[in-house]
């Protein structure tokens, strides 16, 4: 198949919140830097339901959503040298080139080097799809487009793999789970002793949990208007669990009530601006720090008094838990591989790619936190 296109199956988003439909995709050959991985398993972060129901700024339609995912190098374009044909891989929506500005920064897990085509669905070299039906081109997303059984990304999108890592759990490494942890580990750096709260126990808030007891917090608060959610919750970590439907008080006043002035560290794992807004007031003045981990709706904007600031609050923002993704994915692999991490606790459901409208009405159901789909 190398230098040909291939047809294959993929779950197209024809508009928003529009059932996907499984079609025979044209994928192309990757071109020079670019690199086409057979994907075998992808599952649902709440990131694709957010696009699809046309709450993205950047989405564009149609599209090939998915971005958490793992598979095999099917052929690689000119110049690729980082993985070769059969390697396991990850794809990394978060690219990683080591040379930009931000890559050597040492600050940041930000890189630019393919950001502006990713943002626009398209490739670098040529500002075109790899992706067409009958000649028609369907936009890329996120760089990654997992949800089809080929796709191409760019070479510094994609993380390899140890290959006894089993492929139908580690996928969850390519968003969710590593987002949550590095969130704790990268971004707020939670120390031993400290007091966490959590908003939003899905599998970003699942994962903040587990990194905040591995880190050695002393009361890990969870957060959730889904009542469901508090069992599942002490497996990761949670020792406390509050729903703000059970309080007439703001829930940062019931949270400050409980923790003798407030928490150390907060996470908004939500994607909700009114949420955000109690997690960063719920912190204690002088240090507590809240980081913004949801992704909120085309439109929305943070809110909050200035003061809350100027007393000491330190307000954050995470992108895959600030981890360099090519040169930490395959560690958090190893990591999961030596049991120190969960991976497959987050897996509720498993279905294939064409019940993937399924999988989309399970991610509004409590119950679910990952559906794996195999392709
Ligand atoms: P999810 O839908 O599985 O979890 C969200 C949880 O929040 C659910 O348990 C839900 O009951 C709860 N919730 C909803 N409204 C609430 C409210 N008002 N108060 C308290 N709890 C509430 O989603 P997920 O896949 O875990 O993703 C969580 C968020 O993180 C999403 O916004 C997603 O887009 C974002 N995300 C960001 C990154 C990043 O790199 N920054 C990475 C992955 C996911
Ligand atoms: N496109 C949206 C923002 C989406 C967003 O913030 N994405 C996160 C990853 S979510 C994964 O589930 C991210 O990494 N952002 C940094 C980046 O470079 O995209 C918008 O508002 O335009
Ligand atoms: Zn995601
Ligand atoms: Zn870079």
């Amino acid at each position: 198949t190398q230098g040909q296109v291939i047809t294959c199956k993929a779950a197209v988003a024809w508009e928003p919140n529009k059932p996907l439909t499984i079609e025979d995709v044209q994928v192309a050959p990757p071109q020079a830097g670019e690199v086409r991985v057979q994907i075998l398993y992808t599952a649902l972060c709440h990131t694709d339901a957010y696009t699809w129901g046309g709450k993205d700024p950047e989405g564009l339609f149609p599209c090939i959503l998915g971005h958490e995912a793992a598979g095999i190098v099917e052929s690689v374009g000119e110049g690729v040298t980082n993985v070769k044909p059969g390697d396991h891989v990850i794809p990394c929506y978060q690219a990683e080139c080591g040379e930009c500005k931000t890559c050597k920064s040492g600050k940041t897990n930000l890189c630019g080097k393919v950001r502006s085509a990713t943002g626009v669905g398209v490739m670098l070299n040529d500002g075109k799809s790899r992706f067409s039906i009958n000649g028609k081109p369907i936009y890329h997303f996120m760089g990654t487009s997992t949800f089809s059984q080929y796709t191409v990304v760019h070479d510094v999108s994609v993380a390899k793999i140890d290959p006894i890592a089993p492929l139908d759990k580690v996928c969850l490494l390519g968003c969710g789970v590593s987002t949550g942890l590095g969130a704790v580990w990268n971004t707020a750096k939670v120390e031993p002793g400290t007091i966490v709260a959590i908003f939003g126990l899905g599998t970003v808030g699942l994962a903040v949990g587990e990194g905040a007891k591995a880190a050695g917090a002393s009361r890990i608060i969870g957060i959730d208007i889904d009542s469901k959610k508090f069992d599942i919750a002490k497996n990761f970590g949670v020792t406390e669990f509050i729903n703000p439907k059970e309080h007439e008080k703001p829930i940062q006043q019931v949270i400050i009530d409980r923790t003798d002035g407030g928490v150390d560290y907060s996470f908004e794992c939500i994607g909700n601006v009114s949420v955000m807004r109690a997690a960063l007031e719920c912190c204690h003045k002088g240090w507590g720090t809240s980081v913004i981990v949801g992704v909120a709706a085309s439109g929305q904007e943070i809110s909050t008094r200035p003061f809350q600031l100027v007393s000491g609050r330190v307000w954050k923002g995470t992108a895959f838990g600030g981890f360099k993704s090519r040169s930490q994915v395959p560690w958090l692999v190893d990591k999961y591989l030596k049991k120190e991490i969960k991976v497959d606790e987050y897996i509720t459901h498993t279905l294939t790619l064409s019940e993937i409208n399924k999988a989309f009405d399970l991610l509004h159901e409590g119950g679910c936190l990952r559906c794996v789909l195999s392709t």
